[in-house]
């Protein structure tokens, strides 16, 4: 009886020490347990000659503002193209092992002078643009790019097309035009189409994948979607996230989270990171990777969260409040999601 009752208390004690023995203390990183590759965004750091620090815990960088237009066209009779190799070297002397290139046509941080350039030019500037993007991404190869966000947020919430400067002057064929010259690269750079709501919105999601569809249709390569996910802790729900999920994988996409933050205040009304939104904002963390965790591997591009500490992202500056959306706070300390997250991707 004594010695059952030893055996008992020592199963005990051994199982009391598993469960607190999470991987958080075991010194592994994010990117040590990732099954895919797991990324993040710092060029708002290494853009300022400061070192990188996330390739400690992560393996994928892709670049927040540093492959914009305004930077790659600054003037209007030529292009810049040196950031795109400097970036990929960086990122490789940081310790990165992967590039996602984000974006090329976007809306959002254009040049200057392109608001003024003639209209019936602008598909022949757009072609070029493209042309000379892709020889520059061909040349940077110090790590590997294993995608390109081709055309961004080309979308309105109600599933039209944005009336953007690209819309205006050339029509959908911009799309088009973009695809068609990306398409020309080896299928090792995956070409995706990215945007934001599509898990809250499923109007903006069906939209996309039929414009995904139609570009499949006119014999250019798309090969996946990113969904941005700018979330926060009471939307979407996990069931929205779990059928926007599928249903880009059912209809034949790799499935790329490309920008994920988790804001703990959506509506401004709070001025702290308490410790109760922070568990709810780890809990949110987890629900993300364990349903992406359940699509099926040849779908799963990877996961990159939009930033690294809350003292970069974008959100307080854009929105004019306070948050904590990151993995890192303020101070560059893990917090709880960071453990939560780190645990969800080592299951
Ligand atoms: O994170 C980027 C921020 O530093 C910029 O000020 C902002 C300006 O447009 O763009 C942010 O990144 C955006 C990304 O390129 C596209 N999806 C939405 C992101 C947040 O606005």
């Amino acid at each position: 009886m004594y010695r059952i009752g030893i055996a008992f208390l020592l199963i005990l004690a051994f199982s009391c020490q598993k469960t607190t023995d999470s991987i958080c203390d075991s010194g592994k990183e994010l990117r040590d347990v990732a099954p895919f590759p797991i990324g993040t965004t710092e060029d708002g750091v290494v853009f300022n000659w400061q070192k990188a620090q996330g390739s400690r815990y992560f393996n994928r960088i892709s670049s927040e503002n540093i492959l914009k237009m305004e930077n790659l066209a600054p003037r209007r009779d030529s292009f810049n193209f040196w950031p795109c190799s400097w970036l990929s070297r960086e990122a490789k002397n940081a310790g990165y092992q992967y590039l996602h290139i984000h974006p090329v046509i976007w809306h959002r941080q254009l040049p200057y002078w392109l608001a003024n350039y003639p209209k019936n030019q602008l598909k022949n500037f757009l072609t070029d643009y493209c042309r000379q993007f892709k020889k520059a991404i061909l040349l940077a190869e110090s790590i590997q790019t294993t995608g390109i966000d081709v055309v961004n947020e080309a979308l309105n919430e109600d599933g039209t097309l944005r009336s953007s400067i690209w819309m205006q002057g050339i029509g959908k064929e911009y799309i088009l035009e973009a695809y068609r010259i990306f398409s020309e690269l080896d299928p090792q750079y995956k070409l995706f189409y990215n945007d934001y709501n599509l898990a809250l919105n499923p109007a903006k999601l069906d939209a996309a994948l039929d414009l995904c569809d139609w570009l499949r249709s006119q014999g250019v390569r798309v090969d996946g979607i990113g969904m941005q996910m700018h979330i926060n802790l009471q939307e979407p729900s996990s069931s929205d996230i779990a059928d926007a999920f599928a249903k880009i994988t059912n209809r034949g996409y790799l499935l790329h989270v490309s920008e994920l933050d988790i804001s703990i205040n959506p509506y401004g009304k709070a001025n702290a990171a308490t410790s109760d939104l922070l568990d709810k904002q780890a809990d949110k963390f987890v629900e993300v990777i364990e349903l992406y965790r359940h699509i099926p591997a040849h779908y799963q591009y990877g996961v990159t969260v939009w930033g690294i500490s809350d003292r970069n992202s974008w959100i307080p500056g854009e929105f004019n409040r306070f948050d904590a959306p990151l993995l890192f706070d303020q101070n560059n300390d893990k917090k709880p999601a960071y453990c939560s997250f780190l645990n969800a991707l080592n299951q």
